[in-house]
């Protein structure tokens, strides 16, 4: 076999750690939420980002160019790249490959040696050998020196030595892997959890094409390139909107590491930031971010001030007005990032607050120099944003006093519950007049409240602040709510720990759960980051056999109870349209019982992905919304947010 420089650079290392490492694996198996957080369904799927993030890394040290990644029917996962391929010879002091030290051994951190930038941080980069530890078996395949190679393991257990299976001239590593059903809650892999996610690696990769497909649904097969990395990401943002200028885009190697910066402005008033260091979505933030509002707010009045748009006697723009309309994308990586905060979703590094500054004060000035006409358009749009900011605290001030919520009295239409401590209660938001009949005559009146909602609610995309509480539904629901909005939010007034959507499981349904969703992302994200959102879950089917009644909640539990009956039990069938076909007990029993009924609690990036859905939905130009709509009449079914 082919000795490589980088084997015998590696192999000294991992003599010493022989012994701990046989514990380290009992370990994972022992203690798996101490390595991949928890056993649920997240759990499950950072196996997924734990080998795909290794196929990103050897994509971005500009060895792989395609990843494919494929649900298999058997409930197997598999990922395949096309780089260099694990090295599989024999290193002298372990005895073992370097294939079965990866597969085999933990490493703390997950990171041993090879210099570069690394998918790893918070979760991620625990390492493979995680992966196979909690796993039934895991096959491995490695494509190099025209040989086909492989190893099977059991649990993180070499099942034989790695073997030659063939020839072939394909060159990389394929990992097929079977998760634990012992140590899982669900090895059931969720499409558009992966999808959603490799869709974000996409764009951060540039040039690699990325594409899943899902073995267990005929003609589900999505694959990504981005010529552009983050500038297709922004383009992708945008794309429903109406834009000021072009796309700002900069890549710069500095000695603290690789920046990369793309933005354009819109004709909104949402400002969209998303920031990533190593791939990681830093949904906190960080130094980089610091680093790139002061200089852009640096650059912009610096602009404004040379060209004389802003005169002597003008106030420097604010930061907020800079950002309004704004879509950004920062992306960092660097060889030692510090993750900080509750969730490591926060860039610690202090460097990077001055690298990612000096990157974009200077290429962002050239920039508005070089195009003045877009120059123009921004500064444009942040002197409106300015002037607007202080129109609208006037009219919010107005609304406010008028006592549009404070001192307003619970809307007419709320049936409240009777218990007085938040903690106890749950608001249930439910769609239409008739659900919402059913919903109050099934609930546990004590710490049930029932709040029905009409149709769709609002467009709150292109509304500012005061026009959305003129909205009666919204503003029904805000009163309900009790924490106020904008500058007198205060979650101290949450009258319900538990806020429950529940709509009908049809298009009309995901609609409005997505309004729903994108006005607590953009106005009360403090209640979804805290985890007071959920999404209730309601049978799709009832199953009659004779007197005994049966809910499926999925196609697949349908499928099971109909293969649990005996050969000739006649049975029936109902497919609910929507929760208004439920009477109050079926609705209480399936639905609402807090010791029977399962609730989704929303996640911050449940929310996110609502409102990029939403953003196509209701964005400013019709068409796109048409092709969407279009594109995705049929799918738009199983929209899982
Ligand atoms: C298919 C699923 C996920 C990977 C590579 C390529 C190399 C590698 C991976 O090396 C061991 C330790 C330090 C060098 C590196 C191949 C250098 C030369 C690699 C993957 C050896 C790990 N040739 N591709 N690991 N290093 N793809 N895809 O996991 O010294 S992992």
């Amino acid at each position: 076999m082919v000795d490589t420089k980088e084997n015998k650079k590696s192999s000294g290392n991992y003599g010493a750690d022989q012994i701990q490492v046989l514990e380290g694996l009992a370990a994972v198996r022992k203690r798996p939420g101490m390595y991949i957080g928890s056993t649920d369904v997240t759990g499950l799927h950072h196996l997924v980002w734990e080998i795909v993030d290794n196929a990103i890394d050897e994509s971005m040290a500009g060895f792989c160019n395609n990843i494919s990644i494929i649900i298999h029917a058997d409930g197997a996962l598999s990922v395949e790249d096309d780089g260099r391929g694990i090295p599989v010879d024999k290193q002298k002091q372990t005895g073992k490959s370097a294939l079965e030290t990866v597969l085999t051994i933990l490493h703390a951190g997950g990171k041993f040696g090879d210099g570069g930038y690394k998918v790893s941080g918070g979760l991620h980069g625990v390492g493979v050998s995680v992966v196979n530890a909690l796993s039934t078996k895991l096959v491995a395949e490695v494509y190099r020196d025209g040989n086909v190679y492989m190893q099977e393991y059991k649990k993180g257990d070499a099942v034989a030595e790695v073997k030659v299976m063939g020839k072939t001239e394909k060159q990389g590593t394929k990992i097929l892997f079977y998760p634990d059903d012992g140590i899982f809650d669900t090895v059931v892999f969720d499409f558009n959890t992966i999808l959603a996610r490799l869709r974000q690696q996409a764009y951060l990769t540039k040039a690699v094409q990325i594409s899943l497909l899902d073995e267990r649904e005929e003609g589900r097969k999505y694959s990504f390139y981005f010529e552009g990395g983050i500038k297709s990401y922004v383009e992708h943002l945008n794309k429903s909107k109406e834009n000021i200028g072009g796309i700002f885009y900069i890549e710069k190697t500095m000695p603290e590491g690789v920046v990369e910066i793309s933005l354009q402005y819109n004709n909104t008033f949402q400002e969209t930031i998303y920031t990533f260091a190593n791939n990681i979505h830093t949904v906190d933030g960080g130094s980089h971010l610091t680093g790139f509002k002061a200089a852009l707010t640096r650059t912009i009045n610096a602009y404004a001030r040379k060209f004389e748009v802003l005169k002597e006697k003008d106030d420097n723009l604010l930061a907020d007005d800079v950002r309004e309309g704004l879509t950004a994308v920062l992306s960092v990586k660097l060889a030692d990032p510090q993750f900080e905060g509750q969730t490591k979703a926060k860039l610690g590094n202090a460097e990077m607050r001055t690298a990612v500054e000096a990157v974009f004060n200077e290429a962002f000035n050239q920039y508005l120099e070089e195009n003045p006409n877009d120059a123009r358009g921004v500064i444009g749009k942040c002197l409106l944003a300015s002037r607007a900011r202080l129109a609208a605290r006037a009219a919010r001030d107005t609304v406010i006093r008028k006592g549009a919520l404070e001192g307003m009295t619970l809307p007419g239409k709320l049936a409240d519950c009777s218990n007085k401590d938040p903690a106890n209660c749950e608001l249930f938001v439910v769609e239409g007049d008739s659900a919402g009949g059913s919903a109050k005559q099934g609930r546990n009146r004590d710490i049930q409240a029932i709040l029905p909602l009409k149709g769709k609610i609002l467009n709150v995309e292109q509304s500012r602040l005061d026009k959305i509480l003129a909205n009666n539904e919204v503003k029904s629901l805000i009163i309900a709510i009790g924490v106020g909005i904008g500058e007198s939010f205060d979650i101290e007034k949450l009258r319900y720990h538990k806020i429950v959507i529940m709509t009908d499981a049809d298009v009309d349904g995901a609609h409005i759960r997505t309004l729903i969703l994108t006005l607590f992302y953009r106005y009360f994200k403090k209640l979804i980051e805290d985890g007071y959102i959920y999404i209730a879950q309601s049978p799709l089917y009832k199953v009659a056999v004779g007197k005994s009644l049966k809910y499926a909640y999925n196609d697949k539990e349908k499928e099971d109870i109909l293969a649990g009956l005996s050969k000739d039990a006649k049975y029936s069938i109902q497919r609910y349209k929507g929760l208004g076909e439920m009477n109050p007990e079926q609705l209480w029993e399936t639905t609402m019982d807090p010791e029977k009924r399962l609730l989704l609690r929303v996640t911050i990036d449940d929310a996110e992905r609502a409102d990029a859905v939403f953003d196509t939905l209701m964005g400013a130009e019709v068409l796109p919304r048409k092709k969407f709509i279009q594109a995705y009449a049929k799918k738009v079914k199983n929209l899982d947010i």
